[in-house]
Parts: structure tokens; sequence; C-alpha cells
């Protein structure tokens, strides 16, 4: 058991993309004619569902077609994205410092996230500029698991694609959903909880930070086991 791979989850551990999502998502319901306005708790309940599209099933009308779902999902996805690649969000705290230490140490880096590539290139490009993306020896998303956290397939999906075993593996997290997801797969996670995750449950975590900067790189590195 050492510290071979270290897979990020994206949405709410990387950054604090939810308010991003949340943002764009209000935009999108006015740009389509809807006076709906998803307010924070709202958006908090509607977490839950893993997926944007997902959730917005859940949340619309019955009779609203899966096209129309569709649309509207990707749509917001592309003012999502513009906010994104603007750099309109930072990392969390520990996040950047952690990365580099890894990468100094010779442990793989890996994404384990529901949300699409585009999404998460968007993301990377807009907080470690575009080269960053090569750091990543696996970006596993949406489009390679259909079936969505909780579901352990996103983590399962990036063991295997590098062929690496769930136990040198450790996931960094901020949700209930995704602790789950990577204890399935076998992989050991330290969380750190998320703007809208926070007083979840953090049951299956090896490991709870308020942030990766809690801890010093070299010393949570020596913690997960790398070599
Ligand atoms: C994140 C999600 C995603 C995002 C929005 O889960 O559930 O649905 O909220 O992205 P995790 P999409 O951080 O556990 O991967 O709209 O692209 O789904
Ligand atoms: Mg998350």
């Amino acid at each position: 058991m050492s510290l071979r791979l270290l897979l990020f989850d994206v949405d709410g551990t990387l950054a604090e993309t939810e308010e991003g999502h949340r943002a764009a998502w209000n935009a999108t319901f006015a740009h389509f004619g809807f006076d709906w306005h998803w307010d924070f708790n709202t958006y908090r309940d509607l977490l839950q569902i893993a997926g944007g599209a997902e959730r917005l099933r859940h949340f619309a009308p019955a009779d609203m077609s899966d096209e129309t779902i569709r649309a509207m999902h990707r749509a917001k996805n592309a003012r999502y994205r513009e906010a994104m690649a603007a750099g309109e969000i930072g990392l969390r705290p520990g996040v950047r410092q952690l990365i580099d230490a890894a990468r100094a140490r010779d442990v793989a880096l890996g994404i384990a996230t529901t949300t699409s590539r585009g999404n998460v290139e968007a993301l990377i490009e807009g907080t470690l500029g575009r080269a960053a993306l090569g750091w990543f020896s696996v970006i596993a998303c949406a489009e390679d698991a259909p079936e969505k956290k909780p579901d352990p397939q996103v983590y399962r999906v990036a063991l295997a694609r590098l062929g690496i075993e769930g136990a040198d593996a450790w996931a960094v997290e901020d949700s209930r959903n995704g602790i789950i997801a990577a204890v399935a797969a076998g992989i050991r996670v330290v969380l750190t909880p998320s703007l809208y995750m926070a007083g979840d449950d953090p049951r299956g975590a090896a490991l709870v930070l308020d942030d990766l900067a809690a801890v010093a790189p070299e010393e949570l590195l020596d913690q997960l086991g790398a070599g």
C-alpha cells in the first residue's frame, strides 16, 4: 500500500465550482424563459443528485422533454466554461501546492469526476494553464463513466486506464457521494468538505481536513505513503 496515484475530484474539490454552475443555471433558466431561480439552499438539496442534467430532470416538470433538458444543460455548460476559462473561480487552498509536490515526487496525478471533459479542461486552463492538462496521467469524466457517483465506475475507469490497484491510490473528495464512490473502488479518501457539503457525513474518509492547506504538502504526501 503505497501512494502511486493521487486522484482529484473536480467540483467542490479542486475549486468551489458549484457557485459557477448555479449562476450558469440561473442565467440559462432566464434565457429559456423560465422564472426559476436556484438559491443556495435549493441547490444544496439538489446536489444530492449527481449530474447537472439529472438534477434538472429531477427539478423540472415531468412533461419537459429530454431534448429540452439536454439543450439547457448544454447552454449551462457553455456559460460555465466561459466563466471558468476567464479564471473567475480559483483553486481551493493547498491544491496547487499538493499538485506541485506530488509531481516532484513522481506520484501520478489523475482526475475522477462526474462532470464533462470540457468543464474539466476549462477549469484547469483557467487556473493552472493549458499545459497543466498534461500533468494528469488520466482524466476520467462523465463521457467515460455514465454511472455517476456514488457509483464507483469513474474511479474504476481511472484505475484501469493506468493499471493501478485501488490500494495504491488515494482520492481527494469533497462530498458524501464522492467518498462512497472512491471507497467502493478500493481507494482511500482525503475529505476536504466543500461549501455545499459542510456538515455532511464524513464516515468512510480515512483523513478529513478543512482544506489541503491544513497540512504541509510534503507531510501530507508522507502520510499518504508517497515514496
Ligand atoms: C459534481 C456534480 C456535477 C456538477 C455539475 O460531482 O455532481 O453534476 O454539479 O456538472 P462530483 P455537470 O464533484 O462528485 O464529481 O452539469 O457537468 O453535471
Ligand atoms: Mg465533488
